[in-house]
């Protein structure tokens, strides 16, 4: 008997079910991006049947154990949507999985049984007759429900076991993802439920906020989506505003979860970040605390005025280097600096000025990786601690099995040393280490700077003038083709391949800057290119952006020229 030649279940009752959510004869071809499937809602209710096909086969794949399913489009409009598979320990779909993804989703559903039964061939191997478990969750959008549907239908049809826990952020997911698979291991992740991640996370803030109050109040725009609910149900965990251990007063505002037409409108991190301005409904005071998640609660940016009304933004980058300098900081004071490695990780979006205060300021070893988190995650999991952090507020904090087990048998020699290692071990639990968090993140933020408040300066403010950003600006250009547009392998995205020629016309330009630097790559999750730019001066800046994108738009018309 030949290896593949080995029965494989569920054929026909695939088939059966994915009648009743056919692929459209015309679509576009769908693929597995940066943040799963993604696109106009109307689009997706085949495409998220094939993915509970393919999430019941990882699982099965993985001896059963529990992939996590979320059905979210994010900081996108309400009327998009999109779904992701999560992998055990709360980390996005193994890469060499993607390609499963993208086979399944654009099979036309009379091959579907064929398609699934050959792919399920080739990834077990013999038979495999595991339970499979997968856990599902959705964001506030309203055609979320029916996604379910197609999901569970697929599950169902599939004899995979399935726990819907409803509207959550995606961080939840991953979060319960996690602490499902971990239950028997001598350190489980958390309580497998929305409210075991509440506990877990306001545990690990009190823990670090003993004797310490955070200075005014934080206001947190919640884009109308998802994280509104999280974030009410997580302050009831919270010690009362005015408890001198750790009390904080959080505004919550855009929390109309319950209209889908607000959703991302006007507010939230990307309409911050992009834009460099104040969600519509601020009305914060100088220096006044604020920050907004996106509308699934895995981004967040913070940002305050100065007298005069000047506007200014803590992105990712920020975090980050608030992050690694705090951090790096305790470790040393824990006594431990020789023996937990740091490490920073960024995209090429990061604000050059960042990337230089961490490797000649913080003496931190930094990576660039391509964009996407999967890509910066994994790089940041090789080191006993690994900051992330994309520019737009997506990232989070990574402790390594070694840093675990040095914070938990370090023996303090003084109270100072008890202290940082106090802080440092509640810092592993408030910090989420399966993904991106916009509650979490705010916390870790607010733990910094409350610890470091206490000279008289607003602790905003201080964190602000750490270092000085680049003048910096991202274009987003429409093109025909976006797949013309390839960058040299290894080169984190930042050298472009094809259109031919274009890079080196990109450099002469670069080279009239002072400290120019520009890239050109195309989006993962939109069709369009991205250009990013920056330059000692905003003028030089703009003028930059636009002779790139006016040689992005010659090259476009010639190509059309060359096609007739
Ligand atoms: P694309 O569209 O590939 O640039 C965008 C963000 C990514 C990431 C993904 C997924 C920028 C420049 N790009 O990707 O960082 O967050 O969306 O949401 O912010
Ligand atoms: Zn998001």
């Amino acid at each position: 008997m030949a290896e593949s030649d080995f029965t494989v279940q569920y054929g026909d009752d695939i088939a059966k079910a994915a009648k009743h959510h056919a692929r459209p004869d015309k679509s576009k071809p769908f693929a597995y991006g940066t943040a799963g499937f993604r696109m106009n809602a109307d689009l997706l209710d085949s495409v998220t049947f094939t993915v509970g096909i393919l999430a019941a086969l990882r699982s099965r794949k993985l001896q059963g154990k529990t992939i996590g399913v979320m059905i979210t489009a994010s900081h996108n409009p309400a009327r998009d949507n999109g779904v992701k598979i999560v992998d055990p320990y709360g980390d996005m779909l193994e890469q060499s999985w993607e390609k499963h993804a993208t086979e399944l989703a654009n099979t036309p559903t009379g091959e579907i049984k064929q398609a699934y039964e050959r792919i399920a061939r080739e990834v077990f191997k013999s038979e495999n007759k595991e339970e499979a478990h997968v856990i599902i969750a959705r964001d506030t959008r309203p055609s979320g429900k029916a996604l379910v549907k197609a999901l569970t239908d697929a599950l169902n049809a599939i004899g995979a076991k399935y726990v819907d826990y409803g509207v959550l952020t995606t961080p939840i997911l991953h979060y319960l993802t996690r602490a499902t698979n971990t239950q028997n291991d001598s350190h489980p992740y958390g309580e497998i439920s929305e409210e075991g991640y509440y506990k877990k996370l306001a545990a690990g803030w009190k823990t670090a906020m003993q004797y310490k109050k955070p200075e005014g109040s934080l206001t947190v725009d919640c884009a109308n989506g998802v994280g509104a609910d999280a974030l009410k149900k997580f302050l009831k965990h919270m010690p009362a505003e005015d408890d001198e251990s750790g009390g904080i007063k959080i505004n919550v505002i855009n929390d109309r979860t319950d209209d889908p037409s607000v959703l991302n409108e006007k507010a939230g991190a990307d309409y911050v970040k992009t834009g460099q301005r104040a969600p519509e409904s601020f009305d914060g005071k100088p220096f006044e605390r604020w920050c907004s998640y996106d509308g699934d609660a895995d981004r967040i940016i913070y940002y305050f005025t100065e007298t005069g009304n000047v506007f200014r933004m803590l992105d990712g980058d920020r975090i980050a280097t608030l992050a690694a300098s705090f951090i790096g900081n305790i470790v040393e004071k824990a006594g431990l600096g020789d023996k937990i490695q740091i490490a920073v990780v960024q995209t090429a979006y990061a604000n050059g000025a960042s990337t230089k205060y961490i490797e000649e300021r913080l003496k931190l070893k930094v990576e660039c990786t391509p964009t996407g988190v999967k890509h910066l995650h994994h790089v940041a999991s090789r080191y006993d601690i690994g900051v992330y952090f994309e520019a737009n507020g997506h990232g989070t904090v990574l402790f390594s099995q070694n840093a675990l087990r040095q914070i938990r048998k370090a023996d303090p020699q003084s109270p100072a040393q008890l202290e940082a290692l106090t802080t440092l071990q509640a810092l592993t639990e408030l910090i989420n280490q399966t993904v991106g968090d916009a509650l979490s993140d705010m916390l870790l933020v607010e733990v910094i700077l409350a610890h470091q408040s206490g000279d008289g300066e607003h602790s905003i403010a201080k964190w602000f003038t750490t270092y000085t950003d680049l003048p910096n600006r991202l274009l987003r250009v429409e093109v025909a083709d976006k797949n013309s547009f390839t960058t040299v392998p290894d080169t984190a995205e930042r050298k472009l391949q094809t259109p031919e020629g274009m890079q080196g016309k990109l450099d002469e330009l670069v080279a009239k800057y002072t400290s120019g630097r520009c890239f050109v790559r195309a989006s993962g999750t939109e069709n369009a290119v991205r250009v990013y730019g920056e330059a000692a001066s905003k003028h030089e800046v703009d003028n930059l952006l636009q002779s790139v994108e006016v040689m992005i738009e010659r090259g476009e018309a010639a190509s059309r020229v060359d096609q007739h």
